[in-house]
């Protein structure tokens, strides 16, 4: 329940911010700044599933695991573009910012069964690139 809320009250946050975003980006075309990746997605990290077990975002975009459960877990991406994996704890948070595009395939090494999959799109132009600015 706790949970459900939190997860409510982000996603409502971020389509405020989204359009706020919006605005600003009209407002003031400028190629080469760093994106705004103030809007953080939260999973649960719960006994023994990840909620949301499905997740669409737009890179760069930074995702926090927040242990909820009482028994210890860990996240490992077993597959896609960039690898990571936090510490096997029971409490506290873990973030990554996702930057490159693709298919994240992220398990709990503890618990079979226990996955999730992030799906990372591309959106604004990446700012890593040499390429030059349109003109
Ligand atoms: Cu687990």
């Amino acid at each position: 329940m706790r949970t459900r809320f939190r997860l409510a009250a982000v996603g409502l946050g971020a389509g405020l911010l989204a359009l706020i975003g919006a605005g600003a980006a009209v407002a003031a075309p400028s190629q080469g700044d760093a994106p705004s990746t103030a809007v953080t997605v939260s999973v649960s990290v719960d006994d023994n599933f990840f909620q949301p077990k499905k997740l669409t975002v737009t890179v760069p975009q930074k995702v926090t695991w927040e242990w909820d459960g009482l028994v210890a877990h860990n996240v490992d991406v077993e597959k896609g573009p960039q690898t990571f994996k936090s510490k096997t704890q029971t409490k506290g948070t873990f973030s990554r910012t996702i930057r490159k595009p693709g298919k994240y395939q992220i398990v709990c090494t503890l618990h079979p069964g226990m996955e999730m999959t992030i799906r990372a799109k591309s959106g604004r132009p990446s700012t890593t690139s040499t390429a030059p600015p349109a003109t």
